[in-house]
């Protein structure tokens, strides 16, 4: 094992300095290249002017194992023990090897659009803000005042006006987001894989994360640490147009890639599929409020269910979204991208979503959104405890700029980050689904099953709306108390679909052919799957998302009187993407 004095006396060939990170040096050590990875080689020089480089460089890991010899007191203040033995946490990336996505572009765009500025500085561990800073209170943002909107306006624009290589700057911000969820990192200690923060339970900590130090950012650009960022309060009625302050051209919150149509006065549609609803401004407010209680309520009864697949370090990425991360966080991306731009640009693709003022504000909700979940049932509804989930960790630059590792247990409680949201009305609470007047008259599931294309096979491509009869591990009914110690859950497994196309099904229960008589906020769908497109590297050849879609059903079957039957009927109806998903299986089964 190496000295001290080895450590020390060990020979430099290169000298990196950032105007944001101490100088560091490279050392004759082994630098970490995963195969095929391109490494971002723009940076500044310590006067801020461009330099090239691609010597050596550090290894994070080698360095941490080095400074380990150092003892405790030398690492002081550096990371502490990134992994134990045994467990699996998603590990921060090295983030001086930033891969290039295959995104069409010219490759000077690539390296601009998803690789933040590279950096070799050892990062700091997380430490909460000191417990006597005031609250700041997130507001929604179609309640906000002209004081507030110019104010959001200055600390934007100032973000803009920053060089690209500062990563403060809204350049190098919006690229974190395509670096961690276009396969630009690779996962420490496993060469080769894709680091993605969507799919698993790592979404709603990743992007907690990424507003936390982007406010911070803001605030301390117009020297107010009690800045709060707003959120978009799409899932109340007043909050379902894309704000005003967003849509005003000369505004720096303004982002010409969005689609036209979907300006205002247009409602937005939580659940959109690339098509126009037909609804009248009345009935999509209906259906994006029981779109809203059956992602928060109905399929979102434990921890696991609502955080997403278990997601750690070795494993294949996209082991599964959270009800929310499929709607309607997919829909509102997609609702918001420009479907005349070749990728859906800005919201539509997720290299480029962060490019657009507004992800920041529909992320806000979608922050909210956990910290209503875990006050709608105090007792159930609660954070997850497996280690390797709290343990994940992140890399993100706060306002000074100093490079900060920040893991998901540092952020479990709003009120330690010293925010919260602004307390809204939630009409959606009490917004569930009914069942459909004519789908009680459907017949057994057995007839339903005769009148539609059935699936006796799986894979199967799913072309056109197909039907197959699920056995359900019990047929008679539970009482309260099992029924909160199991769930029943729909599980569709082996999903894939190309990561470049938007994809979206729906998923009904005993609806059979006549799914399309159920109306908006019918209770026979039980939920859907939705992929927004996001290419990785082009050195890969395997372009699919693998993954399982799992919908809680006992609410459900509670509402369609199926408790005591011994299978269902699931219909699986394309909306977009059609015949280019297959389905793997359908089966159900009781989870903790
Ligand atoms: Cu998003």
């Amino acid at each position: 094992m190496a000295s001290l004095s080895q450590l020390i006396a060990r020979p430099t060939t290169t000298v990196q300095c950032y105007p944001w990170s101490p100088c560091s040096n490279s050392s004759s050590l082994k630098p970490r290249r995963a195969a095929g990875r391109v490494r971002c080689t723009l940076s500044t020089d310590a006067t801020g002017g461009r330099a090239e480089h691609d010597g050596p460089r550090l290894d994070r890991r080698d360095v941490l194992l080095r400074l380990g010899t150092l003892g405790a007191s030398a690492t002081a203040g550096l990371l502490s023990s990134p992994r134990l033995a045994g467990a699996a946490p998603v590990a921060t990336p090295d983030i001086s090897s930033c891969g290039k996505p295959d995104l069409g572009l010219p490759p000077n765009a690539n390296l601009l659009t998803c690789c933040p500025p590279p950096s070799n500085a050892l990062p700091v561990d997380f430490s909460p803000p000191d417990a006597s800073t005031p609250l700041r209170t997130r507001p929604a943002a179609h309640s906000v005042g002209a004081d507030y909107v110019a104010k959001l306006n200055r600390a934007m624009a100032a973000m803009k006006a920053l060089p690209a290589e500062d990563p403060r700057s809204f350049a190098a911000q919006a690229s974190i987001h395509c670096a961690y969820c276009n396969g630009s990192y690779g996962v420490e200690g496993f060469p080769g894989s894709d680091l993605q923060v969507h799919n698993s339970w790592l979404f709603l900590p990743f992007h907690r994360c990424y507003l936390y130090f982007f406010e911070r950012i803001l605030g301390s650009l117009i020297g107010d640490p009690s800045f709060a960022m707003p959120f978009w309060n799409w899932d109340a009625p007043g909050g379902m147009r894309m704000p005003a302050m967003y849509v005003d051209p000369k505004s720096p919150l303004f982002d010409p890639r969005r689609d036209a149509r979907h300006a205002p006065p247009e409602l937005i549609n939580l659940d959109y599929n690339g098509r126009e609803p037909t609804f009248t401004d009345r009935q999509q407010v209906d259906h994006n409020l029981r779109v809203m209680y059956r992602q928060m309520v109905s399929l979102s009864p434990t921890p696991s269910l609502f955080f997403g697949g278990a997601y750690r370090a070795g494993d294949e990425p996209d082991q599964g979204p959270g009800p929310m991360e499929n709607i309607p966080h997919g829909p509102v991306h997609i609702w918001c991208g420009d479907p005349n731009q070749p990728a859906g640009e800005d919201m539509g693709n997720f290299y480029s979503a962060g490019r657009d003022p507004l992800f920041y504000a529909h992320h806000g909700n979608i922050d909210r959104m956990w910290s209503v979940w875990k006050g709608l049932d105090p007792r159930r509804h609660r954070d997850l405890t497996d280690p390797d989930w709290l343990d994940s960790s992140f890399l993100f630059y706060d306002e000074t700029p100093k490079l900060v590792r920040i893991r998901v247990r540092d952020v479990l409680d709003t009120d330690r980050l010293r925010y919260r949201f602004q307390d809204v009305p939630m009409p959606w609470t009490t917004a569930r689904p009914t069942v459909t007047p004519r789908a009680r008259s459907f017949g057994t599931p057995t007839a339903v099953a005769a009148s539609a294309k059935k699936a006796t096979k799986f894979p199967i491509m799913l072309d056109s709306a197909t039907s197959v009869t699920v056995r359900r591990p019990v047929s008679s009914k539970r009482s309260k108390l099992e029924k909160s110690a199991k769930e029943e859950v729909l599980v569709i497994g082996g999903i894939e679909v190309d990561m470049d196309i938007a994809a979206k099904f729906d998923v009904f229960v005993n609806a059979g052919d006549d799914h399309a008589a159920v109306g908006s906020g019918g209770r026979e769908l039980a939920g859907s799957f939705v992929s927004v497109p996001h290419r990785h590297r082009h050195d890969k050849k395997e372009k699919k998302i693998k993954t399982k879609l799992r919908l809680a059903l006992n609410e459900q079957l509670e509402d369609l009187d199926a408790e005591g039957d011994e299978s269902v009927v699931v219909t699986l109806v394309p909306r977009q993407g059609k015949g280019k998903v297959k389905i793997g299986s359908v089966k159900i089964e009781l989870i903790d």
